[in-house]
């Protein structure tokens, strides 16, 4: 609203009658953010009495013989346009009707001549090398939820399908495609009402990445292990201007993000560009928007196969039947980066996850964010993290630029490096500080990158942090994805240890991902294995003490900028052990952990009295650590 007003001299377009009063400006308990947020956590001003329709009134000032504007304020309003009309002080205006928050992309016709407004500083490119000029309606003024600072966010990735099923009217599985790998009914009305009643908020979370909301294929499709496969995961877009009806409607999508908006969780889904299905309505009616699937010495083009997934990374097909957009095709970037524009827009979420990034042309990134800049991003920073699954820091970074490309992108290498040390137990404690030490800054100072040790492309991790490991850290685990499939461990052993890593997780900069389900150790192997459906009860007593300690990570993360903002120094390890300091302005937090089975000594942690700030226990250095333990530890 803020820079509506700022050119408020062009657009005198406040209606306001209705604007709620000073009392209702959103301290409506109901939508307040719980007590245990952050102090500096958003607080949501939600109006009372929000105006839905208003009007809108653009102004041009200048000798002319005729002015019209053109724009997307209306399904129209690009080719048939509204005649501006001169009144008695020489100004040419037209009122358009707008919906509140509506954001208008629009240019004068002067006399012929299109042109952007002259009184409007924020432009965003056309496409055709040209600008187009924006501004956001604002009918009820009022104020905008608070915007978070996206290292304050705690991520949690929703795998739709396989989450919560609200709603057993949309569940259509496809035939002839077997359990693991089909539809299982989870839906957008399922996780709304895990938000309402306070799932994320217990946990706290305040991010929320969910799978494509966008129309998948409904055929059955063969994976690479033979077995028949649906697009319950999302990655197999159909028509991209469509909801997928086995999730859900659009007015669930978007109840979702105002559930989650009036509890102070940000939303982000997770938007596929680099393919679509064959099926897709977009691939039969532009061929050429697509690289052949043809190698040109007589073979395919699959990644892996006919092609290499590196040498041909961009142009190359994840499988015959996922076509691979060319965006060096101005037509075919065009129109993706449109689409990507129009979900947020439509969906009012807070950011993308975007998939598969090494394999996209880098303009396609470039043109979406100066977009997204100029129209999607008024009142909060909009945040894109990127998928790039690769050990090699070098390749992560190549997209990581928040003012022309990603905020950040998840951290596999961290990822990586942790499961080794801390889960897997290999090489010495002093390995991950070095990892630590070069990682640190590495992705440049504005950037955001999203820290994590889970997601739905490697074996569930709890088995990586078994007595006896089942999986590497680069395993993908497919051996074990639809036979051998691993058992929930009953020893506590593996729960303490993620509980371990986690501690480092939520102690170190970056966004926390936590993948659905690992909160409590959910079992699997490799893909489909990996994506099982939400277990909402009888857990354990390992997997409630890790789910429990894991809120109160969160917790106790909220509470200490030095966690989310601060610099690490390390203060001691041992092949085993490791003991660091977080300092931020005002904030000093020192972290220990024990990776062994065995009770250690913590060094270096400066002699006197500390309260465990997840347990509230008073402990005193000389410091033991119990086997496979950590403390957050703040100094009395
Ligand atoms: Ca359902
Ligand atoms: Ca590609």
């Amino acid at each position: 609203m803020i820079a509506t007003l700022a050119f408020g001299a062009l657009v005198s377009a406040l209606m306001l009658t209705g604007c709620p009063s000073e009392q209702n400006l959103g301290r409506d308990d109901a939508n307040m953010t719980p007590v245990d947020a952050a102090p500096d956590a958003p607080v949501n001003p939600v109006c009372a009495n929000p105006i839905p329709n208003c009007s809108t009134t653009f102004t041009y000032r200048g000798s002319a013989q005729s002015v019209e504007l053109r724009g997307d304020f209306a399904a129209d309003g690009w080719t048939v346009g509204v005649p501006m009309t001169r009144g008695a002080d020489g100004v040419w205006s037209a009122t358009v009707p707008v919906t509140d928050n509506q954001i208008i992309v629009y240019k004068y016709v002067v006399d012929g001549n299109w042109i952007t407004d002259p009184a409007n500083p924020r432009k965003s490119p056309d496409g055709f090398g040209a600008d187009n000029s924006v501004v956001r309606a604002d009918c009820d003024n009022c104020p905008a939820r608070a915007a978070i600072d996206w290292r304050d966010a705690i991520m949690y990735f929703v795998l739709i399908d396989r989450f919560n099923d609200g709603s057993t009217a949309n569940n259509a599985p496809v035939s002839g495609v077997e359990g693991p790998g089909n539809y299982t009914g989870g839906d957008f009305a399922g996780l709304k009402a895990k938000i309402d009643s306070g799932y994320f908020t217990e946990l706290g979370i305040n991010t929320i990445w969910i799978s494509s909301p966008v129309d998948n294929a409904d055929n059955a499709n063969p994976g690479s292990d033979g077995h028949a496969y649906s697009g319950y995961h999302g990655y197999w877009p159909a028509d991209l201007l469509k909801v997928e009806s086995k999730i859900g409607n659009e007015a669930e999508l978007k109840a979702v993000v105002d559930a989650a908006h009036a509890r102070g969780i940000q939303v982000l889904i997770d938007y596929v560009m680099n393919h679509v299905h064959i099926s897709s309505p977009t691939y039969a009616a532009h061929q050429d928007w697509f690289w052949p699937n043809d190698n040109g010495f007589g073979g395919n083009c699959v990644c892996g196969q006919g092609c290499d997934w590196n040498a041909s990374a961009t142009r190359c097909w994840f499988d015959g039947f996922l076509p691979d957009f060319n965006f060096n095709n101005g037509d075919a970037r065009r129109f993706s980066v449109d689409n990507a524009i129009a979900w947020a827009k439509r969906t009012g979420i807070d950011g993308f996850r975007l998939d598969a990034v090494k394999h996209i042309e880098t303009s396609w990134l470039t043109d979406l964010r100066a977009r997204i800049k100029a129209e999607v991003q008024f009142d909060q920073r909009f945040y894109m993290v990127g998928e790039t699954f690769d050990g090699g820091r070098d390749v992560i970074k190549r997209y990581v630029n928040p003012d022309t490309m990603l905020d950040g992108q998840f951290d596999f290498p961290l990822r990586a490096q942790m499961i080794r040390t801390l889960l897997r137990r290999d090489g010495v404690m002093s390995d991950l500080i070095g990892f630590l030490n070069d990682n640190e800054n590495y992705y440049g100072p504005n950037s955001v990158m999203s820290t994590f040790i889970g997601n739905h492309d490697v074996p569930r991790v709890v088995h990586m942090a078994e007595d006896a490991p089942l999986f590497g850290e680069w395993d993908g685990g497919k051996d074990r994805g639809w036979v051998n499939r691993p058992n929930l461990p009953s020893a506590a052993s593996a729960f303490e240890r993620l509980a371990v890593a986690y501690t480092m997780l939520y102690t170190l900069p970056g966004i926390p991902m936590l993948y659905y389900g690992d909160e409590y150790g959910m079992p699997g192997g490799g893909d489909p294995d990996n994506r099982r459906y939400m277990q909402w009860s009888g857990y354990s007593a390992p997997q409630q003490a890790l789910r429990d300690r894991l809120a109160a990570l969160a917790k106790v993360r909220n509470a200490h900028a030095a966690l989310r903002r601060g610099t690490r120094t390390t203060l001691g390890s041992s092949n085993d052990h490791l003991v660091y300091q977080m300092s931020a302005a005002g904030d000093t937090v020192f972290v220990a952990m024990n990776r062994s089975d065995g009770q250690l000594q913590a060094t270096g942690l400066p002699p006197g009295d500390y309260r465990d700030a997840v347990t509230n226990e008073v402990v005193r250095a000389p410091l033991a650590l119990s086997p496979r333990s950590a403390r957050v530890l703040i100094a009395q």
